[in-house]
C-alpha cells in the first residue's frame, strides 16, 4: 500500500481534509477505474478534478500532494494514498461491501493488479498514438521542467525513481513521437494478455468466476481505451468483446467512460488523418 508519509507531502492543506477526497481527471484510465469502483461500492467522495491536458499535475501544488505527479490520488481524512490499485485495495478493506476482491484471494488479486499496472505505459503509448494524437510534443518543456523541479521527490520517505521514468517517457515522445515500432510492441503485449483473458471468459461470466471483481474493472478500462484506439476486439477476442459490452451497459461503468478528451467527431478526424496507418495495420493484426 502506498500511503505517503509526512515528509513526502508539501501541500499541507490536504492534511486537514475530512472524508474521502479524490484528485482525478475525467479522461484518465486509472481515474476511470477508481471511479467505477467507488460507484459500485456507493462510497460518497469529494471530487478534485486535475487538468492533465493543462499540465496541472506538473505544477507545484499537485506535486506537493503526489510527488509522482500522477492521478488518481486519494485523501482519506488527511491520509494521502497514491497508485490506483493500492487505493482500490485500501478502500476494499475499509468498505468491504459489496465485495470486489474475493475473500481469500487478496494476494492473488494484488499480483494480478500489479501485472495490469505494468502495462500502463503501453496503454499510454497506444492512447497517444491512436486516440489523443497531439500534433506536437505531448508535454511542453516548461511543464516537464516544473515536473522535474517540484515535489518532495520521495515516496514513503525514500527517494523515488518513478518520476524519472515518467519524464523519460515524455521526453522520448517529444523527440521521436509514438513510433510504429513502439505502438506495435505495445499492441502485441495486449494481444497476448487478451488472448488469455478470452480463454478465461469462454467458460465464465467474469474474470474471476461468477462474481464481478476489481480485475473486471481494471481490464475493462484497458479494453475500453483500446477499442477507442481501433483495437479489433470483436475479431480477435470475441469473448472479451461480449464481456466488455455487458459491463459497458452497467450504469456504474457507462457514466465513467462516456467522457473523453476528444469528441466522436475529433476521434474520426484523428482516424482519417492516420489514413491507412490504423492500429490494426501498424500492429499487423
Ligand atoms: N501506476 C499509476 C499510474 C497513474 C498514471 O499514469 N496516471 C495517468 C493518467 S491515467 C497520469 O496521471 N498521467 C499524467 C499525465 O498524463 O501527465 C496508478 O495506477 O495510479
Amino acid at each position: 500500500m502506498v500511503q505517503l508519509v509526512d515528509s513526502d507531502i508539501k501541500t499541507r492543506e490536504v492534511l486537514g481534509w475530512k472524508g474521502v477526497h479524490v484528485l482525478h481527471f475525467a479522461g484518465s484510465s486509472c481515474s476511470q477505474k477508481l471511479r467505477i469502483f467507488l460507484n459500485l461500492k456507493k462510497i460518497p467522495w469529494q471530487s478534485h478534478p486535475i487538468d492533465l491536458p493543462g499540465y496541472e499535475n506538473m505544477q507545484p501544488w499537485f506535486l506537493g500532494i503526489n510527488p509522482r505527479g500522477l492521478v488518481p490520488v486519494l485523501v482519506d481524512d488527511g491520509a494521502v494514498h497514491i497508485e490506483s490499485n493500492d487505493i482500490i485495495q485500501y478502500l476494499e478493506k475499509k468498505f468491504p461491501a459489496p465485495r470486489l476482491i474475493p475473500a481469500g484471494h487478496e494476494n492473488e488479486v494484488a499480483a494480478l493488479l500489479k501485472h495490469e499496472d505494468d502495462l500502463h505505459l503501453d496503454l499510454r503509448t497506444l492512447s497517444f498514438r491512436f486516440v489523443f494524437a497531439p500534433p506536437g510534443p505531448p508535454k511542453p518543456e516548461a511543464a516537464l521542467d516544473s515536473y522535474l523541479k517540484n515535489g518532495a521527490g520521495t515516496v514513503q520517505g525514500a527517494k523515488d525513481a518513478e518520476k524519472a521514468v515518467q519524464i523519460e517517457f515524455w521526453q522520448r515522445a517529444a523527440k521521436e513521437g509514438f513510433t510504429d515500432e513502439r505502438a506495435r510492441a505495445s499492441a502485441l503485449k495486449f494481444r497476448t494478455e487478451f488472448d488469455a483473458l478470452d480463454k478465461a471468459l469462454a467458460s465464465r461470466p467474469y474474470l474471476m468466476g461468477d462474481q464481478l471483481s476489481v480485475l473486471d474493472i481494471a481490464w475493462f478500462i484497458y479494453a475500453h481505451r483500446l477499442t477507442l484506439a481501433g483495437y479489433p476486439f470483436g475479431r480477435l477476442h470475441p469473448h472479451v468483446h461480449a464481456w466488455a459490452e455487458k459491463l459497458r451497459a452497467m450504469p456504474e461503468f457507462a457514466r465513467e467512460v462516456g467522457q473523453l478528451r476528444h469528441s466522436p467527431e475529433q476521434l474520426d478526424a484523428v482516424r482519417r488523418a492516420q489514413a491507412v496507418k490504423t492500429l490494426e495495420v501498424v500492429a499487423g493484426f
